[in-house]
């Protein structure tokens, strides 16, 4: 069993979702992000980590079992900023990961890895990416980083591609793709203990009467969640009434990460 934790991006949105649900499994928790945090409980500790800072982040993964890879840059941005968050950065915690003998990583991929997939399509996790955008190209290299560190390095590595994270889902995309913290934890915890698991790619969703996704590598590994964003359907329906029409953008998974700087031809896109 794991003992000590390492969260990065431990100060965003996410972060704090997750940090009650690890300081009550797990004896040590160390929170990394570049911004301090100073609401530390009892078994919480900060190390600050830039992640293009190569020797903080090896200090921030130092005595740690396992860890949970929030960090990075969240969404679109100039390719710059991708490559050195979550390109060069992602491999410089993996590295340092593996250097250090750390035996799981969990990365926080994105449901932008294969945002470009229509949303009357289906698909699993054997599918493969269409990124929507620089970022969820990053996110696709994160998760084959990860596989090649398993299968070549014996790390056991789990990829989330987490959908949309909040109190309740926003819009009628998010109520495909919406992931209550909960469950999140759920599947970080699958990560972190599984025996069996060597490398796999799940969605993080919650159970999803609309979802896209065929998340049964999930279920395989034990997963059940336990939220359903059926149960937002007016609030999110009437949310999205409010929002100006979106005609590619509303017809991808990923949303509107795919329609910004479009200039393909969205019949092929969304042919198949
Ligand atoms: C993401 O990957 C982002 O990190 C998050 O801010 C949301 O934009 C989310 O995707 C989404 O698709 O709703």
């Amino acid at each position: 069993m794991s003992e000590t934790i390492l969260l990065t991006g431990a100060a965003g949105d996410v972060g704090g979702r997750l940090r009650p649900y690890l300081r009550r499994r797990y004896r040590h928790v160390v929170l990394s992000d570049r911004t301090e945090i100073t609401d530390l409980a009892e078994n919480e500790s900060f190390r600050r980590a830039d992640l293009d800072d190569v020797a903080a982040v090896a200090a921030a993964i130092e005595g740690v079992d396992g860890i949970v890879h929030l960090g990075g840059q969240p969404v679109e941005a100039p390719w710059e900023v991708v490559n050195a968050s979550n390109i060069q950065g992602m491999m410089t915690i993996m590295q340092a990961a593996h250097a250090a003998g750390v035996q799981r990583f969990i990365f926080a991929s994105s449901n932008h890895a294969i945002g470009m997939y229509p949303r009357h399509r289906r698909i699993g996790a054997g599918d493969p990416p269409r990124p929507d955008s620089r970022y969820g190209l990053s996110k696709a290299f994160g998760e084959n980083l990860c596989a090649m560190y398993a299968d070549k390095h014996g790390m056991r590595c789990l990829s989330i591609r987490i959908g949309n994270v909040a109190d309740r889902p926003a819009d009628r995309r998010r109520l495909a793709i919406w992931l209550h913290e909960e469950d999140l934890f759920q599947l970080v915890h699958i990560g972190l203990e599984h025996p069996g698991l060597h490398n796999a790619v799940v969605f993080g969703a919650s159970d999803n009467e609309r979802s896209y996704w065929d998340n049964s590598v999930a279920f395989d590994l034990g997963y059940r969640p336990k939220h359903r964003a059926e149960k937002y359907r007016d609030a999110a329906l009437e949310d999205q009434k409010k929002l100006p029409p979106d005609p590619l953008g509303d017809r991808l998974q990923g949303g509107g990460f795919g329609s910004v700087e479009f200039d393909g031809d969205p019949d092929r896109t969304l042919w198949d």
